[in-house]
């Protein structure tokens, strides 16, 4: 157990002091608080506070998975402002359709290199229909029945319930009869809806989005959730964001992860130019590790902040890297510079050099694979 006085000797910002006295007591944190941490210059504290909850969570152990990432079709109706990726003409030489075998091939890839999970998510796409997004999910169940199936951001599920006229329990019974097994995160952005109006106009609200997730966790399918910072936002819509989610998890306690992604600024509408900083990115993970009590896990996304800055966040918060990934085209079109897929080993070696022990998971945490032996030989 911490020692009170011992955390206060070290720290130097006398704003945070009884927000320190609060976390070790395990009182939860308000609007307020989280203000004041995003406003910290005491980024040690921050981060020795965010990893001793981290500890007290999850240990020493930080988590990857093997997953592949498949974008079915960047052809998307919304048009909104930072995503690089979408392409409202299809007949753009950048717009593309995959075809149910180029899919099953990526499938088929990923299981011969180890995946459990595939990651699915891409453009409402303004000619399929929602038989096609069920047969993506069906088709790829049958040849591989192990895999995980993690797809359809709650935007796309609002998108099938429109095209299909059925509510987002049917839609969401229908994925699931077809082989869904959980949820992604994305298409939360941030959930103020003075920023939604600038970044993403014509997406669905933060209520639907939230909706469509605690339906999914009342119908037995867990999902993640994602904030999207570094752009136009403020530091309290990103802790608003965070209680509405920590609240939307008191609720059902569906959510497994929560991810922050960090903006990439390139070839978008959206007329912010910069990267996020690695501060910046630190303290997001230390905050959203500090505020949402409620949820077990927080990933440090190595595609969006860089595999070095993911690294020191296993000590600032952070108890998870994702994956593999093997295909990363949503933040790379956006500028994104870190590699596009990621070794296994790789990522053994970033976490035990953070002083982690590594731990293979499958989608939802059940299934996990303590890996000990060192990856260079000291
Ligand atoms: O929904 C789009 C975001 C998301 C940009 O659930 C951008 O475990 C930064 O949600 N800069 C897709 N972000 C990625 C995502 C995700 C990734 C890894 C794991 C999980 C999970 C979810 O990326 C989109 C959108 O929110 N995005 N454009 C951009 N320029």
């Amino acid at each position: 157990m911490l020692d009170i006085d011992r955390v206060l000797s070290l720290a130097t910002d006398k704003q945070i002091f009884p927000i320190i006295d609060k976390v070790l007591q395990g009182e939860r944190l308000t609007f307020e608080d989280g203000v004041k941490l995003f406003k910290t210059n005491d980024i040690l504290t921050l981060g020795y506070l965010a990893n001793y909850i981290t500890e007290k969570k999850n240990g020493k152990f930080a988590y990857f998975v093997i997953n592949r990432q498949i974008n079915p079709t960047n052809v998307c109706v919304l048009d909104c402002k930072f995503c690089a990726f979408a392409q409202m003409d299809k007949n753009d030489p950048k717009a593309y359709e995959m075809s149910y075998d180029q899919i099953l091939e990526k499938a088929k890839y990923a299981v011969e290199n180890g995946a459990t999970e595939v990651h699915i998510v891409g453009g409402l796409h303004p000619d399929w229909d929602f038989q096609t997004y069920l047969n993506i999910v069906s088709i790829i169940k049958k040849n591989f029945p192990n895999l995980h199936i993690k797809a359809f951001t709650a935007v796309e599920i609002d998108y099938f319930s429109q095209i299909s006229g059925l509510s987002y329990e049917e839609v969401l019974i229908r994925l699931k009869e077809a082989g869904l097994g959980s949820l992604p995160g994305g298409g939360a952005e941030i959930f103020s809806p003075n920023v939604r109006r600038i970044i993403a106009p014509k997406k669905i609200g933060y209520k639907k989005y939230l909706e469509i997730h605690k339906t999914a966790h009342k119908l037995g399918l867990h999902s993640t959730t994602t904030m999207l910072y570094g752009h136009v936002e403020t530091y309290e819509d990103r802790v608003d964001h965070m209680l509405k989610i920590r609240e939307a998890q008191d609720e059902t306690g569906g959510f497994t992860c929560f991810i922050p992604l960090a903006y990439q600024p390139e070839n978008n509408d959206l007329p912010v130019y910069d990267f996020t900083t690695g501060i910046d990115d630190l303290k997001t993970i230390a905050v959203s590790r500090l505020m949402l009590d409620n949820i077990d896990h927080i990933k440090a996304y190595w595609v969006m902040i860089g595999e070095k800055t993911a690294q020191v966040a296993l000590n600032f918060g952070a108890d998870d890297m994702d994956g593999t990934v093997m295909e990363e085209k949503i933040a790379h079109f956006a500028g994104a510079k870190s590699p596009t897929q990621q070794q296994k080993e790789k990522l053994i070696r970033l976490i035990k050099e953070a002083g982690k022990i590594p731990v293979e998971r499958d989608t939802l945490y059940l299934s996990l694979i303590h890996i000990s032996e060192p990856t260079r030989p000291y």
